[in-house]
């Protein structure tokens, strides 16, 4: 099986992605070190805002199939580089998140955002409500009984 690891900056959704992937109920909690929900892989947003920290996201995503960079929309902090993707040598996906509270701009910048990091293809979503949360899904097992 393969492993997907998030990374993104602190609150963008990748605790509640993990827990609604792995259908556990969604509760609040801020990641401090990287955490296991099933097959997903969780890390802290701090790790993506503090360039120090890129060497402990690379050596974690090695133990991962496929990497997710994630997107807020309703943020104006860019945090996930140009290029970003090409880093880790393996498939990259990007997710937006918060989609139903974020305006069609703010989607779209996001969307730039993670084409200039290099994403290979885009899930738009709203986790909380399930938006998207289907096919996201069915595209990462689909990815994981690949081998
Ligand atoms: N409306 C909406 N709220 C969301 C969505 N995703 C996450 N949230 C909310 O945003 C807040 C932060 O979500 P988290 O999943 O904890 O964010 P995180 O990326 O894990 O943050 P760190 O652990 O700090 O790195 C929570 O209150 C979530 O309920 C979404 O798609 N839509
Ligand atoms: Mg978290």
């Amino acid at each position: 099986m393969k492993k997907v690891i998030f990374m993104g900056q602190s609150g963008c959704g990748k605790t509640t992605l993990c827990q609604k992937l792995n259908e556990e109920e969604i509760r609040y909690k801020k990641t401090q070190a990287v955490e296991q929900y099933g097959e997903s892989i969780d890390t802290p947003g701090e790790y993506l805002e503090n360039r120090h920290f890129y060497n402990a996201l690379i050596m974690t995503a090695v133990d991962a199939g496929i990497i997710a960079l994630v997107a807020d929309p309703t943020s104006e902090y860019r945090a996930i580089p140009p290029g970003f993707a090409g880093v880790f040598g393996k498939k990259v996906i990007g997710v937006v998140t918060k989609i139903k509270q974020a305006g069609g701009e703010q989607i779209k910048k996001a969307e730039r955002q993670l084409k200039e990091a290099g994403v290979s293809r885009i899930f738009l979503v709203d986790t909380p409500d399930g938006t998207g949360i289907g096919e996201l899904s069915e595209f990462l097992n689909r990815e994981r009984g690949a081998k």
